[in-house]
């Protein structure tokens, strides 16, 4: 079976890191859209540098859960294209190989001039491109306005999928939250899994409501005896 899982933050919230539209989502008074855009780094690119250096540390400490791992199970009985928007390496540490991290990673170093990337050090402020030294290093995010990762893939992806499922994700970014209608479209069974219904229900044939820590593994169970 052809099967195409999306992840948000809400699957890392049971690791101990903050989502990023729920209680406490707020960064020093910021919503995630007033920092995550090419704009404010322009602007203020301390400020952008203070965000990302402070959640680098934490999503290296914290520690992939029961829907990472199950996750990376599903990869062994079904053909899975895993793709997350969370830009932690918690799939990856949970076993999972070949994630597209389609908003990128924060691990990772940009050069804006010429496109180089290389793994992120404790922070980025002032740092210069390794490549050509000409432009300040970013981080490898994808802001808001950009083109995020892999979207031909993902979209080929979608096309061919049986199952789609959306799980921990609040469904208010594009083009993301658009991945249902198009799978469903394409003749696939959408199922969301989430503590709540989301902005984008409507596009899923099946909803599972609860912590994605508890209705994750039962659903993988379900799927992998239908192997
Ligand atoms: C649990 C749980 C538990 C909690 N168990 N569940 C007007 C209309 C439409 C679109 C646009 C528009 N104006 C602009 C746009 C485009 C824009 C956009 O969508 N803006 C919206 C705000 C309207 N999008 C873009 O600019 C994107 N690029 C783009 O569109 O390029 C052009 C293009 C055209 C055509 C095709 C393709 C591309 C880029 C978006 C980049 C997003 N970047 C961010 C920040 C960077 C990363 C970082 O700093 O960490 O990525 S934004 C932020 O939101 C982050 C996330 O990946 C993303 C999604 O958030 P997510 O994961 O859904 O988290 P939350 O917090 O919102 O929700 C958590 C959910 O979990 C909730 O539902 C909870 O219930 C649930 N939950 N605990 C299960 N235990």
């Amino acid at each position: 079976m052809r099967v195409v899982v999306l992840t948000g933050a809400g699957i890392s919230a049971e690791s101990g890191l903050a989502t990023f539209r729920g209680a406490g989502g707020l960064w020093e008074g910021h919503a995630v859209e007033d920092v995550a855009t090419p704009e404010a780094f322009a602007r203020d690119p301390a400020l952008v540098h203070r965000f990302y250096d402070m959640r680098r540390p934490r999503a290296k400490s914290a520690q992939p859960n029961a829907v990472h791992r199950a996750l990376a199970r599903l990869r062994e009985v079904h053909d899975l294209t895993l793709v997350t928007q969370n830009v932690d390496d918690l799939h990856d540490r949970g076993g999972a190989n070949d994630v597209i991290h389609m908003h990128g990673r924060l691990d990772g170093a940009l050069c804006a001039g010429c496109g180089h990337r290389w793994p992120a050090p404790e922070s980025l402020a002032g740092l210069l491109c390794p490549a050509r030294g000409a432009k300040e290093a970013r981080p490898d995010i994808v802001w808001f306005g950009e083109m995020p990762y892999e979207m031909d893939r993902i979209l080929a992806a979608l096309e061919a999928c049986d199952v789609f499922a959306a799980i921990g994700t609040s469904g208010q970014v594009y083009p993301a939250a658009g991945f249902g209608r198009i799978a469903a479209q394409a003749g696939a069974h959408t199922v969301e899994l989430n503590l709540d219904r989301s902005a984008i229900s409507r596009d899923f044939h099946e909803h599972r409501i609860g912590p994605a820590t508890e209705t994750v593994p039962a659903w993988v169970e379900e799927l992998s005896a239908r192997a």
